[in-house]
């Protein structure tokens, strides 16, 4: 992807864990790679097609001047999620915080931390069996484009389902999401547990009745499996009432791990004896 670069950007601010740095301040020098296509600015010579790098540079100016952080990594983080937020069209930062005179008392040219942050879009499968579950699937999707850095891009409709697993409970209302997002996947599984805990979920039984469960199908194309999180989420591939609503707004998504589409998941979640 196309990059626009700001190198060594001269702020002078309070950033340190000593009480002195926070009183007197010192130089801090700031890199920035901003992603993002330059392509439509390029044929039309147009600033408002772009990122105008002298308004990303005040903002890292004003940023780093009217907030104080011990850490230069905190710093750095908190500045690129600003950036990445008043930026929609930047879809990746890498950024660079150097401290020329970090007090360490040894010879040294210069201190840094460097990060990478971009966006990422997840599916969320949305279901409720318990209440009011249009209700709680609509707050849901509030909730969820509440959180900073978040965006709810689309939702399928909500459909009802037969219970699978547990099949001696209500019907279920399920439906699905495309979210971009600048959290990390363990961030929005805690977010996913705050807002379902905030609906009044209680975990008593496994696959059992729920006012809101929220899930995550897909993370980009990551693959993980941790003990808490397994993403893409375990047998998406044979679940109908995940895989009909996010047809709907997904349906040439590939599994990254069997390669199938959503389309074709479902075709074949179709034929077999689950739902
Ligand atoms: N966890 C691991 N991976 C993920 C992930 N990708 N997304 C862990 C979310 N959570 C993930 O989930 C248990 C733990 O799974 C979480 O704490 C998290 O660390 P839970 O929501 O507490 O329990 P659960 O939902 O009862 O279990 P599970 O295994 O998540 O069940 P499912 O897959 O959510 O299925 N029938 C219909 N028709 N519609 C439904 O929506 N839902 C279920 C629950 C059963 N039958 C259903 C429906
Ligand atoms: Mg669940």
């Amino acid at each position: 992807m196309d990059k626009i670069k700001i190198q060594e950007l001269e702020v002078f601010a309070n950033h340190g864990v000593f009480p002195e740095e926070n009183i007197l301040g010192q130089k801090f020098l700031v890199s920035a790679d901003l992603y993002t296509s330059t392509r439509k600015a390029g044929r039309t010579d147009d600033l408002t097609a772009s990122v105008h790098y002298g308004e990303v540079s005040a903002l890292i100016d004003s940023y780093l001047k009217e907030h104080t952080f011990k850490l230069l990594e905190s710093a750095a983080e908190h500045l690129a999620e600003e950036i990445l937020i008043k930026y929609p069209t930047v879809r990746k930062i890498r950024l660079e915080i150097k401290k020329p005179w970090a007090p360490v008392h040894l010879p040294m040219k210069t201190v840094s931390v460097e990060i990478t942050r971009a966006r990422h879009t997840a599916y969320i499968a949305l279901g409720s069996n318990m209440g009011d579950r249009k209700n709680y699937l609509d707050s849901a999707v509030k909730a969820l484009d509440e959180i900073p850095g978040c965006t709810v891009r689309q939702v399928s409709s909500f459909i009802e389902t037969p219970p699978y697993g547990v099949t001696d409970q209500a019907d279920f209302l399920n439906g699905c999401l495309e979210l971009e997002t600048l959290l990390d996947p363990c961030e929005l599984l805690e977010q996913l547990h705050r807002i379902e805990h905030e609906a009044g979920r209680e975990r008593i039984v496994r696959w059992g009745p729920r006012t809101l469960d929220l899930d995550i199908i897909f993370y980009d194309d990551l693959v993980m499996e941790e003990k808490e999180l397994c993403i893409p989420h375990v047998e998406v591939q044979k679940r109908k009432f995940v895989l009909e609503p996010l047809c709907e707004i997904a349906p040439y998504k590939r599994h990254p791990v069997y390669g199938k589409t959503v389309v074709e998941m479902l075709e074949a979640a179709g034929e077999s004896e689950f739902l």
